[in-house]
């Protein structure tokens, strides 16, 4: 899979890829992500990439101009299946949206700053608009980079047991159980003696019990819609 980012704060975006697992899922060639400073598509003098609203108001907006041409600049290398917006006003990430991208070849990725971007790119380019919550960050590129983090690990081959993003949290609509490690006794806390039997049904249901607990506990509104 690649991923090209568009950003005006192209560091922000240094770290989340250039560690741990989103470092060596590049390394392995299993997913290529590229940063684009938008700066450098802006045919102003001075570079510039945000301007006033119309109508007036607090924030700058950045401007169709320079995301035109680098949209339209890197469509022409490749055709994207989605060119998603980062933007607080967009549908909400979850699961079976990181499940559903990560089967994508291309996707682009544009990450809004200030008030927003002109609405003009959104009405012509934009395929899809993401927000991953219901609070306001400064920028997209944090979310961009949850989304991408979410999105990568579901590619075979980047975590190194298989199965395991299959037993996450919401991937079976369910909430993980609690896991513990050695040692069997931790200041006085012992691990739950079925973890210690060996019966490996009886630990799977215990383990299953666990996660419908915990879902009815914390969300008991996904765990209504399950049933
Ligand atoms: Cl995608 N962008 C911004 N600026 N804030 C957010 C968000 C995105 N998702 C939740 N809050």
């Amino acid at each position: 899979m690649r991923v090209d980012i568009v950003t005006c704060l192209p560091r922000l975006l240094e770290s989340p890829f250039g560690d741990s697992i989103l470092k060596r899922a590049q390394d392995k060639g299993l997913i290529e992500i590229h940063i684009h400073d938008l700066r450098a598509f802006s045919d102003d003098k001075h570079k510039k990439v945000d301007d006033y609203a119309y109508g007036g108001g607090a924030g700058m907006v950045l401007m169709a101009q320079p995301l035109a041409t680098c949209i339209k600049s890197l469509q022409k290398e490749r055709s994207y299946e989605e060119v998603i917006f980062m933007t607080p006003d967009g549908n909400l990430f979850n699961q079976s949206m990181a499940n559903e991208i990560s089967l994508f070849n291309n996707i682009l990725l544009i990450c809004g700053h200030y008030k927003g971007i002109d609405q003009r790119i959104r009405d012509k380019y934009i395929t899809r608009e993401i927000s991953i919550g219901e609070y306001v960050l400064s920028g997209g590129e944090l979310a961009g980079a949850v989304v991408v983090d979410a999105v990568a690990r579901l590619i075979p081959g980047v975590l190194s047991d298989e199965t395991s993003a299959l037993t996450d949290s919401y991937q079976d609509g369910l909430l993980a159980p609690p896991v513990y490690t050695r040692p069997a006794d931790f200041e006085g806390m012992e691990v739950p003696k079925i973890l210690l039997s060996g019966n490996q049904k009886e630990i799977d249901e215990w383990r299953f019990q666990q996660s419908i607990n915990l879902t009815k506990k914390r969300r008991p509104d996904s765990f209504e819609d399950q049933s």
